[in-house]
This record gives C-alpha cells, sequence and structure tokens, in this order.
C-alpha cells in the first residue's frame, strides 16, 4: 500500500469518529446514534405512559373512589393511550428501522440524515408539550386517546390547543421519517439486492411507511379542522352549526385504523426476522409473507367504520364493514401459518428473543381472534365500548407490539452493544411480563363481556373480582419491566463479548459486520452473503 494511501486512511478515520459531548447527540446525522435516541426516547415514554396505566388501575383495584378525582382519571386513560401509541411503540419502531435498516440493505447511512436528525428531535418537544398541560388550568386533554368532537371541541378543556399542535409535530417527525424510509430501501440496497431478497423487516417496514404517508395528513387534518372549530368560527362537527359529530368519527377512523395497522406491521418484520434464526431455518413462504403484508395495508383503508357500527350508517355499510373486515383474518392467517410452518421440524433453541416472538405468535393470535368478534356488527352493538375492547387492543398492542419490539431489541442488543445480554436475566423478564400481561389483560374480557364500561373510574360491585386480578397482574407487569431496563443497562456497559455473528442461526447482512458494529458501516457496498444470493 502507497504512504498515499495510508494517510488518506487514517485521515478519514480521523474525521468520522462519533464527536464529542453534547453536541454528538444533537446534530448527529449518523443513523445509529439517531436509532439509540429513538429507542431511549421510546424506552422513557413506555415508564411514563406506563405508570399512567398502574395509577388507572390503582384506582380500579376496588369499586368505588379511592386514589384520584373523576377528571383527573380521564386526563390519565387519555394520556396513556396518546403516550404509548405515539409515544412509546411508534418512536421505538423508527428507532429500530433507524439501526437496522441500512445496515440489512448493505447502505453506508439512511438516504437523508439531516432531515432524520430533525425527525427525531422535534419528538422530544412535540411530548414536552403535551405532558406539560397535566399542569395548565383545566388540565390534561380528558377526551380518550380518540379524542372525539364535540368532547375535543366545545366541552374540550383550553389546554386542547397545545394537544393539536403536539399532534401536528408528530405528523411531522412520522411523515418525514416515512419519507426516509422509503428512500433509502429504494435507492440504498447493496448491488444484488432485489426487491424479492430484501429482509422481511425492511419489507414490512416499507409497507408501513407508505401507510404513514397516506394517513398522517388525515390526521392533520382532522386536529386542524377541530383547531378552526374551537377558535376561528366554523362547525365542522357542530350540529348547531350545520355540522356533523360523525363527521369526526368517521375521519378520525380513517387515520385511525391504518394507524393500527403502523403498530403492528414492523411487529410482523422483526417476528419474520427472529424465528427463522433461532429455528435455523429460512423463513416459510417468503413471498406469501410480502404479499400478505400489502393485503393487509390495502384492506387497512376499507374498514374505518367497524369502530362505529353502533352511530347509525345504513345496514349496507354495516354489512360492508362487517366483511371487509373479516378479509383481513385471511393474509393475517397466512402470516401466523408460515411462522409456524418455518418451526415445523426446525432445530430450535429457546434465547430470550425467540421467547418473546413466541409469545407474540401466540397472544396477537388471540387479540386477533377477539378483533374478529368485534367484527361481527350485530354483536359488537354489546362489546362496543366495554371492557372487552380495552382486552382486545391491548393484547394485539402489549404482547403484539410490545413483545414484537422487547424480541427485536434482545435480539439486535449484541449488535448495538457488543455484547451477549444476560440469559437468566432476560428469560426472567420474559415469564414474569409473560404471567403479568396475561393476568392483566384476560380477565378483562369477562368483565368487558358482563358489560363493564371502558373510560370509568368506578364500577358496579359485580366487577370487583376480576378487577382486582387485573390490577394485580398490571402491578406485576409494570414492576417487571424493570428488570428490562436492568438488562439493557447491564448489556451497554458489559457482558460476554458478542461475535459478529451473535446467535447461530441468524443470517442477513447485519450479522456480517463486527458486533458492536463499527460506527459507519459499508463505506463500500459489500458483496451479498451466500444466504442472500
Ligand atoms: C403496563 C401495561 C398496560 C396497562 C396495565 C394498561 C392499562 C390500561 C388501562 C387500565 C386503560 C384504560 C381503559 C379504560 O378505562 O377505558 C388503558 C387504555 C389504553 N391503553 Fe393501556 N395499558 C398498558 C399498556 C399499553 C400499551 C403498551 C399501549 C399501546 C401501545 C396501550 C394503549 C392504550 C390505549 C390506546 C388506551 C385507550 C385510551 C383511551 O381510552 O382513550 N396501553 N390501558
Ligand atoms: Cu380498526
Amino acid at each position: 500500500m502507497s504512504t498515499l494511501d495510508t494517510t488518506l486512511e487514517t485521515h478519514s478515520d480521523e474525521h468520522h469518529g462519533p464527536a464529542s459531548g453534547l453536541g454528538r447527540w444533537l446534530f448527529t446525522t449518523n443513523h445509529k446514534d439517531i436509532g439509540s435516541m429513538y429507542l431511549w426516547f421510546s424506552l422513557l415514554m413506555f415508564l411514563v405512559g406506563g405508570s399512567m396505566a398502574l395509577m388507572i388501575r390503582a384506582e380500579l383495584f376496588q369499586p368505588g373512589l379511592q386514589l384520584v378525582e373523576p377528571g383527573f382519571f380521564n386526563q390519565m386513560t387519555t394520556m396513556h393511550g396518546l403516550i404509548m401509541v405515539f409515544g412509546a411503540v411508534m418512536p421505538a419502531f423508527v428507532g429500530l428501522a433507524n439501526w437496522m435498516i441500512p445496515m440489512m440493505i448493505g447502505a453506508p447511512d439512511m438516504a437523508l440524515p439531516r432531515m432524520n436528525n430533525w425527525s427525531f428531535w422535534i419528538l422530544p418537544f412535540a411530548f414536552a408539550m403535551l405532558i406539560s398541560t397535566l399542569f395548565m388550568t383545566g388540565g390534561a386533554p380528558n377526551f380518550g386517546w380518540t379524542f372525539y368532537a364535540p368532547l375535543s371541541t366545545t366541552y374540550a378543556p383550553p389546554s386542547v390547543t397545545y394537544f393539536i399542535f403536539a399532534i401536528h409535530m408528530m405528523g411531522i417527525s412520522s411523515i418525514m421519517g416515512a419519507i426516509n424510509i422509503i428512500a433509502t430501501i429504494l435507492n440504498m440496497r447493496a448491488p444484488g439486492m432485489t426487491m424479492m431478497k430484501l429482509p422481511l423487516f425492511c419489507w414490512t417496514w416499507l409497507i408501513t411507511a407508505f401507510l404513514l404517508i397516506a394517513v398522517m395528513p388525515v390526521l392533520a387534518g382532522v386536529v386542524t379542522m377541530m383547531l378552526m372549530d374551537i377558535h376561528f368560527g366554523t362547525s365542522f362537527f357542530d350540529a348547531g352549526g350545520g355540522g356533523d359529530p360523525v363527521l369526526f368519527q368517521h375521519v378520525f377512523w380513517f387515520f385511525g385504523h391504518p394507524e393500527v395497522y403502523i403498530m403492528i406491521l414492523p411487529a410482523f418484520g422483526i417476528i419474520s426476522q427472529i424465528i427463522p434464526a433461532f429455528a435455523r431455518k429460512r423463513l416459510f413462504g417468503y413471498a406469501s409473507m410480502v404479499y400478505a403484508t400489502a393485503s393487509i395495508a390495502i384492506l387497512s383503508f376499507l374498514v374505518w367504520a367497524h369502530h362505529m357500527f353502533t352511530v347509525g350508517i345504513p345496514l349496507a355499510g354495516e354489512l360492508f364493514f362487517m366483511y371487509a373486515t373479516m378479509l383481513i383474518a385471511v393474509p393475517t392467517g397466512v402470516k401466523v401459518f408460515n411462522w409456524v410452518a418455518t418451526m415445523f421440524r426446525g432445530s430450535m433453541t429457546f434465547e430470550t428473543p425467540m421467547l418473546f416472538a413466541l409469545a407474540f405468535v401466540v397472544l396477537f393470535t388471540i387479540g386477533g381472534f377477539s378483533g374478529l368478534m368485534l367484527a361481527i356488527a350485530p354483536v359488537d352493538f354489546q362489546y362496543h365500548d366495554t371492557y372487552f375492547v380495552v382486552a382486545h387492543f391491548h393484547y394485539v398492542l402489549v404482547p403484539g407490539a410490545v413483545f414484537a419490539i422487547m424480541a427485536g431489541v434482545y435480539y439486535w442488543l449484541p449488535k448495538w452493544t457488543g455484547h451477549m445480554l444476560d440469559e437468566r436475566m432476560g428469560r426472567f423478564h420474559f415469564w414474569l411480563s409473560f404471567i403479568g400481561v396475561n393476568i392483566t389483560f384476560f380477565p378483562m374480557h369477562f368483565i368487558g363481556l358482563a358489560g363493564m364500561p371502558r373510560r370509568i373510574p368506578d364500577y358496579a360491585l359485580q366487577f370487583a373480582d376480576f378487577n382486582m386480578v387485573a390490577s394485580v397482574g398490571a402491578f406485576l407487569f409494570g414492576l417487571s419491566q424493570l428488570t428490562f431496563v436492568w438488562n439493557v443497562i447491564a448489556c451497554v456497559r458489559g457482558g460476554r463479548k458478542a461475535e459478529a455473528r451473535a446467535w447461530e442461526g441468524a443470517e442477513g447482512l447485519e450479522w456480517e459486520v463486527p458486533s458492536p458494529a463499527p460506527y459507519h458501516t459499508f463505506a463500500e457496498p459489500p458483496k451479498l452473503p451466500e444466504s442472500l444470493r
């Protein structure tokens, strides 16, 4: 090697490590730094939103009013829902996308690194503003995470204006993140990585990004209409001025239903990476996974009114939305079938990421089945707005989305930190969470079917036993998350050294680079490994 070459190399090394101090984090355009910030932010929001859930469950431990004012209770349910959806689950997926997509496709970074910095940094401001409403006159938003008008307009606390601004900012962040992910995946794949070789986490995120671009503007639109109704004399949602509150629900759920897939499709992707690794087999039915994901995404635009069966839509509408919703079970069933078929006759081992992935398959499916029950229009008249709904969506969100995120974190932690995690602590966290989640949410099916309404601080005596069980489970689940925090911090600080391919059966470009992954990977496009050729 000539002298010139050597100087050039040392030169470039000197200037491309991380900057030092706070500036590194404020001004970074590095996908790994930004991914880490998203993940830490998400963890913080998960703990804040989780504490709110525990306040709710503490009040509901017994019938009667014990701990909080009913008005404050409503603020807690609202803030809990908003923080978990927009602050915990969505940013966690974006963090995983930032870390993993460039490494999985063999790109040096995201396509639009400066925008990436901005996508992240507006989030802390949005959530600081949202949470600050708790200290304002009239209190925080109290109208539920679905913010139905006129509760969120005519009868809303003054802080609703800050809520609207916060939602706008979150929307901008999500749209920029989505544009970045699409630009990266479509343009920056290593030579030879055709679309049908793309790792499934990238595929599911690509489709999710299109969903985000399609529906975040709808969310922005609906909050803007609220803003107009509140401050500028319009009556979009005010029957007294010729408007219609049901219009709100249509616009909201046109955003809201695709939103629930935004929170689950990337989870499908993570599970589709992990199960083959620990079954030591290729994923069964790769192409059908891609088509199933796309079908779910397209169908998600045609089912929004299944949230509105009770508002009085025409019978033809009830039937259309009922059957369209049931249709989604078909591609979802394909996915579950493929995961099970991947495991069939595989050489399975059950490390922590795999345990979370397996629990995902079983418990998400329970949530899917209760979703099918809710889709049956005539019986939804009984379930609507009861704890059955709360049970349903927590099964898809907690042992669904959240377990998938934890599976992904445990799976990729060795790549991020260079250390293996403490398996015993990981399994301890898994079993406590698995037991806690079921004790919390399974009884909610029964109290829901028996008629206990959601979003109430007090309830009739006959619901007392199951509520007590659910509250005990919630504290078990909540406290066991501290073992997760402990695990992650311990793994960052030390542990057995991880190899490049940290898990025996793991395949993909991310396992070809050293652990921890260097600050810059793939300055040159890599040659694809055997498994991808
Ligand atoms: C420690 C785990 C959790 C517990 C114990 C918990 C508990 C609760 C409770 C008791 C409610 C109020 C139900 C009602 O009164 O109607 C609620 C609502 C809600 N939760 Fe959770 N939750 C947890 C985690 C999550 C996660 C991870 C998410 C989202 C990813 C989530 C999303 C929601 C949503 C969207 C609502 C509806 C809020 C509303 O009614 O507007 N929860 N949760
Ligand atoms: Cu829906």
